[in-house]
């Protein structure tokens, strides 16, 4: 991705803006104990807009009736702060590398928002940004209107991350690609951990596993915390404890992805830790490996979201009916709920910079949206059978279950972007035999 990609974003963002100034703000710093930080994450937004990895930064953009404006906020270098974290860009190098109007000194920011908001009446921010910068936009507002002789002064803070999260919702050609090398390490690092699965291994061990294939393949983390579910663990949906053993005759659910250049994966594989899926294993896969094919056969543009959900969940009850897990008339049991209790989440998120990435659902009149090509869904049906739940059989007991792919709208229905996979029973009896 160059600065090409980000300028046009930008110019984007401010066609979409009505008169006023947008303030986006880069992430702060999060303490993880005493004096250690945990490892710097860009907030999504902000980077979406500038590439910019670094903290303390931001990015101001200005529209008038007849004119534009990009500030970018850095912070300056620093001989002291270089010598125990690495140079920052600074101000020349920001000048550089960004394509903005003005590059300026983070420290003189507060001395300047006044006179950056004046004359202006829409104030574009994170509304739940809590952000010391925001503090000083808001402060140099309320300032404003207090001053005698100001005709025009902020009088509407306006929510910038809805018109930000629009536009990153339908993902362009150089944001796909990035996914797909995330997640072509992803499914590296699965392949991997169906290769080197035994018996008597820790969960974590696995993790491990997987973590050095993301490391070793570009120095890139995970997107989200790693889930090794060995057995009944696997009912547990965001079970990250990952410190059992893994048993002979159980599965492993593991859900794990990387993140390349911020842009995420997220891929489950449910597989036999022995290599050999049992009978009643193989049953309660095939029912959700088939319920996942069927729904992503019918993703393409034009169908919504909503109508993807409620088809999933008809699946999902019918594969229960067809196990003698439930009993009756479907209708009837979906009206009830009754398959929540086997399958309590949903069967997908938009994915992108953020691993559920917090794009709108539904349009401006609150109807769900319509695939559209360069939309990024994950689809991920799962069947949970808890170890104490005596309202199944109880061959499938401690069985959970959940597939989980990346899919990718095109203009005549879909790609998945994780077929490589391994994924079918055989699939992955093979890989795990190697
Ligand atoms: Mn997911």
């Amino acid at each position: 991705m160059n600065e090409t990609h980000f300028f046009n974003r930008r110019t984007k963002l401010l066609d979409l803006m009505e008169e006023g100034v947008a303030i986006v703000t880069a992430a702060i710093p999060a303490l993880r104990s005493n004096d250690t930080e945990h490892p710097y994450r860009q907030n999504s937004d902000f980077y979406y807009l500038t590439g910019f990895d670094e903290s303390n930064s931001l990015l101001v953009l200005i529209k008038t009736h007849n004119e534009t404006k990009t500030i970018l906020y850095v912070e300056a270098n620093d001989e002291q702060y270089a010598l125990w974290n690495g140079a920052r860009h600074g101000i020349e190098k920001a000048k550089e590398r960004f394509d903005v109007d003005d590059v300026r000194n983070i420290k003189d920011f507060p001395d300047q928002i006044k006179d950056l908001l004046r004359e202006h009446v829409n104030l574009y921010i994170d509304l739940f940004d809590d952000s010391e910068a925001l503090s000083e936009a808001k402060l140099a507002a309320r300032l404003l209107r207090e001053t005698r002789g100001v005709k025009r002064h902020i009088r509407s803070f306006r929510d910038i991350t809805h018109l930000i999260r629009s536009m990153r919702l339908v993902k362009a050609p150089e944001e796909i690609e990035t996914i797909r090398r995330a997640v072509a390490l992803t499914a590296d690092a699965h392949h991997i951990a169906m290769k080197r699965s035994r018996v008597g291994m820790k969960e974590y061990q696995l993790q491990a596993e997987m973590a050095y294939v993301f490391v070793n393949g570009g120095g890139h983390t995970e997107a989200y915390g790693t889930i090794v579910a060995g057995g009944n663990n696997a009912n547990t949906l965001h079970y990250v404890d990952n410190r059992d053993e893994l048993r002979d005759g159980e599965l492993v659910l593991i859900d794990a992805a990387c993140e390349v250049e911020l842009y995420a994966s997220d891929i489950t594989r449910t597989f036999p830790i022995n290599g050999r899926f049992s009978e009643a294993q193989r049953e309660v896969y095939n029912a959700v490996l088939e319920v996942q094919l069927r729904v992503i056969e019918a993703i393409k543009p034009g169908v919504k979201r909503d109508w993807l959900q409620t088809y999933s969940e008809e699946l999902l009850c019918d594969a229960l009916i067809n196990l003698g897990v439930l009993s009756g008339e479907r209708d009837a049991l979906m009206e009830a709920k009754e398959h929540k209790k086997y399958s309590p989440h949903g069967i997908g998120h938009w994915m992108g910079l953020d691993v559920h990435d917090p794009c709108p659902y539904v349009d401006e009149a609150g109807e769900a949206l319509a695939f559209e090509a360069g939309m990024v869904m994950t689809i991920e049906p799962g069947l949970y059978f808890r170890v104490d739940d005596e309202s199944v059989e109880e061959k499938y007991r401690g069985i959970g279950i959940r597939i989980e792919d990346d899919i990718l709208v095109t203009d005549d229905g879909c790609e998945n972007l994780s077929a490589m996979i391994a994924k079918s029973v055989e699939e992955i009896e093979e890989m795990c035999s190697r």
